[in-house]
């Protein structure tokens, strides 16, 4: 559905994945840019593809949530200090997923949290650069930590058969993962940390390649374990994540938004030490009331509407009350439905209208998500 307008030119800027020439055997029809690599977005059959992630399994290509490492004894001390949520119960073996905010209490990103050791993390980011931001403020605070990006590369396997296909590669021993649990294993030699995770409400495991020049042959391992489920490629997919309520840092945030408007105020912990960047903003930030939430939109009407670049103003009674920062075709809904980022006096249940394409567009705020 989303127009592919443009070809990319390489350029040593731009990193391809290690699964890179995977998806093109596979036949990816479109790309992001994402953490500066290539992430595919499509295979050509955006239904088709949405209803294998509802009812099957998918692969998907998502090493460009990059890792930043954090390593040495003060690794523990310095990943407290960059996320706002208490990591103190917190398990080797066990991940968190964590709002990282600036000084001013405002989301800069929000990884999945990896706790390998006492002395070493990983932050599994979202579209921001948190390895400037975390060496940074290391070297500021004088601490004894390294901050790196290892050969780390992600890939997803989501849906109701996803946990199938994970036993079959790895082992039973994977169904007893908790959601965020993980553990590291090899498949033919080559050496992944599996995990509970995925941005997805079907359920699923991530595999975290440890080796760049594997990426073919473990897309493969995959692809054939997954043969009785009809496993088939996907990629984080935008109708699914919006009818789930899954927040996009970046496309659902900008640069004002903290924790508390975009429903990750229960992943914020207000009594964490003084020192965790953003805590002083962000506990009067909860006592004041956040001036924003993000409440559900679904259109009137019942022909897919194309999203755009950029946010759609909100308006009630002529007066602009917010933005529409994502719209999407609902297969399962069959409306356009989106995410609402609109002023605290504003509620579930009333109408509004959207401005697209300088058109007013009728519809209606709704509690999120909106497929449980
Ligand atoms: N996997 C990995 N890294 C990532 C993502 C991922 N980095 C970027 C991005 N995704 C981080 N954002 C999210 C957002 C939500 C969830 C995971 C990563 C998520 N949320 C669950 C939910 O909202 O239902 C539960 C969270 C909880 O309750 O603890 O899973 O996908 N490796």
């Amino acid at each position: 559905m989303t127009a592919r307008i443009f070809g990319i030119a390489p350029s040593t800027r731009l990193r391809p994945s290690p699964y890179f020439e995977a998806t093109r055997a596979e036949g990816v029809t479109s790309f992001t840019v994402y953490n500066r690599m290539l992430m595919p977005t499509g295979y050509g059959d955006p239904e088709g593809e949405y209803w294998r992630l509802i009812n099957g399994v998918a692969l998907w290509d998502v090493a460009c949530e990059r890792q930043v490492e954090l390593r040495g004894p003060d690794a523990g001390r310095l990943a407290q200090i960059l996320a706002a949520r208490d990591l103190g119960k917190c398990a080797q073996g066990q991940g968190r997923y964590v709002a990282l905010c600036d000084h001013a209490g405002t989301l800069i990103n929000d990884p999945i949290l990896l706790k390998l050791a006492d002395d070493r993390f990983w932050l599994s980011i979202a579209d921001s650069n948190i390895l400037l931001w975390a060496r940074a403020i290391a070297d500021e605070r004088r601490l004894n930590v390294t901050v790196s990006e290892p050969d780390v590369s992600p890939m997803a396997v989501q849906g109701p058969k996803a946990e199938d296909v994970a036993a079959a590669v790895f082992g039973d021993w994977v169904r007893g993962l908790r959601r965020f649990q993980f553990r590291h294993a090899a498949v033919e030699g080559i050496p992944v940390v599996v995990a509970r995770s995925g941005w997805s409400k079907q359920g699923g495991f991530e595999f975290y390649l440890m080796d760049g020049s594997k990426g073919s042959q473990l897309w493969s391992i995959v692809r054939e374990a997954g043969r009785p489920w009809e496993i088939g490629p996907g990629n984080p997919n935008h109708c699914e994540r919006v009818e789930g309520g899954l927040l996009s840092y970046g496309g659902d945030t900008d640069d004002a938004t903290n924790p508390f408007e975009v429903r990750l105020g229960r992943y914020v912990d207000l009594d964490v030490p003084d020192e965790v960047i953003g805590i002083a903003a962000l506990r009067r930030i909860h006592a004041e009331g956040p001036r924003r939430h993000q409440l559900g939109v679904v259109l009137d009407g019942a022909a897919p509407v194309e999203p755009g670049f950029t946010w759609a103003n909100i308006r009630q009674g002529g007066r602009k009350v917010g933005d529409m920062t994502t719209c999407v075709w609902s297969f399962r809904l069959r409306r356009n439905i989106g995410f609402a980022l609109v002023a605290r006096a504003c509620a579930a249940g009333e109408d509004v209208e959207v401005v697209m394409g300088g058109r007013a567009v009728s519809g209606r705020l709704v509690d999120l998500p909106f497929v449980r």
